[in-house]
């Protein structure tokens, strides 16, 4: 009579080696953490010899972070746990067989996001891997976000055919979803609460053992792994469906002719028990590759799983992927007041230099994973406009020229465009800038709330504001009717 899972693990004792299935920045940061636990030996990172990532083995084995960007402590956490010999970086996936439990962190980009496909090849690759060198009584965990029912469902079903063991009767299987920010990787890991999501009871509690160790401040959430799987794609979900409804509002007061923020203040000053708003801030648009992409995991979850069971009103949209849209028409939207402030100046938006400032899609950081500031290059260069994209953060894009001086972008510019929230952007001088439009009345659009409209509109600027109904139709100084 084979055992049951919870005596192989009983039998297996602690956790006391660990495997981390993918070097990037969730991978890494992970590893360290589990790799700095006294609960446990010792910790592989394994890592494809891909073209593209292979080189991280031997930059994580020397010591370095291959990470781009600030985080805070990880290289000298790197540095301690190598001194220790308590972390290596390798390719050889054969290791796994000899360990105790096996996380996955590995990206899950669309493929296409009108027809909901997930590109998971890389991450059923490390699955498939995984499956390959299971031993009964391991314990696998999936950190990546992925569509719910993935757990229980492919991974559980490609985990079971490499292997020829059952997931929940020789192995223990797993969601533990990551909730890390560049720029705070460990402090997230460690202080955020975790939620661990396993396929059954032995699971959870295998999976607690793993990550309890690791956290500070935090604390695990237990839940199963389908619901652990709609936990992190909902809590994005959510975060963007806050996000449109200020965008939303954002365009309502400009159609009224109201300040949006005004508006914001007066709701936000409804205080009292269990009141809240949650009003988040309007703009430009919304990017990076979270909010932009875990919106339709949940909604393809709701395909998957609940296809005969979902109850909803005939016809009507999803409410998500309406905001969803609302927050991508948002750039169209500052094409849209970039052209009637061009046109305002008595000037044809073809031909003219548009500065476009801020090309990340988060204000003061490099992170230019699908921003906003797209779709208005695209939409300003098809409608003829020269444009000059400044950042002050953003290395380099490929196909894009994006310059570091910000005064030769706003040089002989008809438009200055805030497109993302950088400190830089903050303190622009009307006359300053004006002088270098070398212009009687450039257009300065503002999409992240940075800059002062009546300092501008009385140096003679054409302003137009996200949710500024109240300046968006001023009179302009000296000139122009
Ligand atoms: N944005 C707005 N208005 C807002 C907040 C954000 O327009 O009020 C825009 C930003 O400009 C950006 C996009 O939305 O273009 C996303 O901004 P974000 O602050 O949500 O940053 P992300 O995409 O890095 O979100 C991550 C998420 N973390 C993880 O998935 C682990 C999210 O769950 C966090 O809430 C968020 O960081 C955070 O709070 O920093």
């Amino acid at each position: 009579m084979k055992p049951a899972l919870a005596d192989m693990i009983a039998q297996r004792g602690p956790i006391r080696t660990v495997g981390v299935i993918g070097m990037g920045y969730v991978g890494i940061p992970s590893a360290l953490l589990f790799a700095d636990s006294p609960a446990f030996s010792h910790v592989f990172g394994f890592q494809r010899e891909s073209s593209a990532s292979g080189y991280k083995i031997a930059m994580l084995n020397r010591g370095e972070c291959p990470l781009k960007g600030e985080e805070p402590g990880l290289e000298d956490l790197l540095k301690k746990v190598l001194a220790e010999k308590k972390f290596e970086c390798t390719s050889d996936f054969s290791k796994i067989s000899g360990l105790d439990a096996v996380t996955l962190s590995i990206q899950t980009p669309f493929l296409n996001k009108k027809d909901l496909l997930p590109d998971f090849s890389a991450l059923f690759d490390g699955v498939k891997k995984v499956g390959r060198y299971l031993k009964p009584g391991m314990l696998v965990v999936l950190e990546s976000t992925i569509t719910p029912g993935t757990t229980t469902g492919i991974a559980r079903e490609i985990l079971e055919e490499e292997s020829g063991l059952i997931a929940g009767d020789d192995f223990a299987l797993a969601h533990a979803p990551e909730r890390v920010m560049a720029g705070r990787l460990i402090r997230n890991i460690r202080e955020h609460d975790r939620i661990v999501g396993g396929i059954d009871d032995a699971s959870t509690k295998r999976a607690i053992e793993l990550y309890a160790p690791i956290l500070t401040r935090g604390r695990i959430i237990p839940m199963t792994a389908t619901a652990a799987e709609v936990t992190k794609t909902a809590e994005n979900t959510f975060r963007d469906l806050q996000i449109a409804a200020i965008n939303e509002l954002a365009l309502y007061c400009e159609a009224m002719g109201v300040n949006v923020y005004d508006v914001r203040t007066g709701v936000e000053s409804l205080k009292g028990e269990g009141i809240t708003r949650a009003m988040l801030w309007p703009g430009a648009g919304v990017g990076g590759h979270c909010l932009t992409k875990d919106t339709y995991h949940l909604e393809r979850g709701v395909q998957v799983l609940g296809k005969d069971q979902l109850d909803y009103p005939a016809g009507e949209p999803s409410l998500y992927v309406l905001a969803r849209r609302i927050n991508d028409f948002m750039p169209r939207h500052m094409f849209t007041l970039t052209k009637k402030g061009l046109e305002r100046a008595e000037k044809n938006i073809s031909g003219s230099k548009i500065a476009l400032l801020g090309w990340a899609f988060l204000g003061n950081s490099d992170d230019a994973r699908d921003p906003p500031s797209e779709l208005f290059y695209e939409l300003s260069l098809g409608a003829g406009a020269v444009v000059a994209v400044h950042d002050p953060r953003v290395k380099s894009v490929p196909g894009i020229i994006i310059e570091h001086d910000l005064s030769s972008v706003m040089k002989g510019a008809d438009a200055v465009v805030v497109f993302t929230g950088h400190n830089e952007y903050r303190n622009l001088k009307p006359l300053d800038v004006k002088k270098l439009c070398g212009k009687d009345h450039p257009v300065i659009v503002d999409g992240r709330n940075l800059v002062e409209p009546d300092a501008f509109i009385g140096a003679g600027f054409v302003y137009k504001g996200i949710g500024r109904g109240d300046k968006n139709g001023h009179g302009i100084q000296g000139g122009l009717p």
